[in-house]
């Protein structure tokens, strides 16, 4: 039996085509039953539709996806390891960041000037070390998502103010609340953490430092700076690309020079064969030999898979 359907079925089922939103599928969907003849021809096309109709209003129902961004979103990992700022309100933190990286972060002379994470490259030597600046430490108003940027990073600055009457009490505060947090600085198989002292030009800096050694420095490693004068960025530099935990390995093929210019970058601890492993995962499964170069010590040596590689190796691996 024909279904004789009217033209405004055909117009209803044009708008269902064209509909981009359940919402509008269902007025469609509507229109289509609500004109549509009913009688034997028109049952199973209306039984489908009522399914159809059913469907789509399940799918309405559903809590729209709406795309939550994280602040943790804004920070893609690159580099050699990330280093997390972290510290207290206004010791400069930001403007440490502005000093080591080409990040161009809010600084300012009021405390909770920085709301949003924000990475930056710092060169060292032929590498590069991502630092994180954050919001500050606060017992109140410090979100979750600070302290899981610092617990994931792989080094954690405590930056405290030589300006600050007592600088000690900011960096046990610090300690305290990243505790609190699960980031341990201290002790045995602490994370990695270096305590900066910034702002070496206030007055009284050197008195206030010597302390802050005399209480901490068993504990974490201290470097002294001031973002605004230079004094102190290279060490501290250097003391950041040490404590991140990495080697640097080059490489070199068959009677050639060996490539200077970009290093392997590998965790401390990871063997001849991690490094076949990192330049291609056949050449660890291909592995047959590998030559090492290594300052007053090998000079071209057959060495074996599982030797230790070291800061400044230089190695030809031979896969078959
Ligand atoms: N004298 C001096 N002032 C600094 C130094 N580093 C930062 N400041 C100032 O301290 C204030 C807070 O700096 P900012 O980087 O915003 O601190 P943050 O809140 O820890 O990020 C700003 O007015 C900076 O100009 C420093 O080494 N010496
Ligand atoms: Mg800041």
């Amino acid at each position: 039996m024909p279904a004789n359907l009217p033209p405004q079925y055909f117009e209803a089922e044009e708008e269902f085509q064209k509909a981009r939103t359940p919402q509008e599928k269902i007025a469609a969907i509507r229109k289509m039953l609500a004109v549509m003849p009913k009688h034997k021809g028109t049952e199973k096309l209306h039984a489908y539709l009522r399914r159809r109709l059913a469907q789509l209003s399940r799918e309405a129902r559903k809590k729209p996806k709406v795309a939550r961004s994280s602040p943790i979103d804004r920070i893609k990992r690159e580099g050699a390891g990330q280093a997390t700022l972290a510290g207290p309100p206004n010791t400069g933190k930001s403007s440490l960041l502005a000093a080591l990286t080409r990040a161009r972060p809010q600084v300012a002379p009021y405390p909770f000037s920085t709301f949003l994470p924000t990475p930056g490259m710092m060169p060292y030597e032929d590498v590069q070390v991502q630092l994180v600046d954050l919001p500050p430490l606060h017992p109140d108003v410090t979100e979750p998502w600070v302290y899981h940027l610092i617990r994931t990073s792989e080094l954690v600055l405590v930056v405290v103010s030589l300006s600050d009457d007592d600088p000690e009490d900011q960096v046990l505060e610090a300690l305290g609340l990243l505790e609190e947090a699960r980031v341990r600085l201290t002790g045995e198989g602490a994370k990695p953490g270096i305590l900066v002292a910034n702002m070496w030009d206030a007055v009284g800096a050197p008195e206030k430092a010597e302390a802050l050694e005399d209480a901490l420095g068993d504990d974490l490693p201290l470097v002294c700076v001031s973002a605004e004068t230079g004094y102190g960025l290279e060490e501290l530099k250097r003391e950041i690309f040490e404590r991140l935990g990495v080697v640097r390995v080059y490489t070199k093929e068959p009677g050639h020079k060996p490539d200077m210019e970009k290093p392997y970058v590998l965790p401390k601890g990871s063997t001849i064969l991690d490094l076949a492993a990192a330049i291609h995962k056949d050449l660890a499964r291909n592995f047959r030999y590998a030559r090492i170069w290594r300052k007053d010590q090998y000079n071209g040596l057959r060495a074996p898979r599982d030797l230790e590689v070291e800061d400044g190796d230089i190695l030809e691996v031979h896969g078959g």
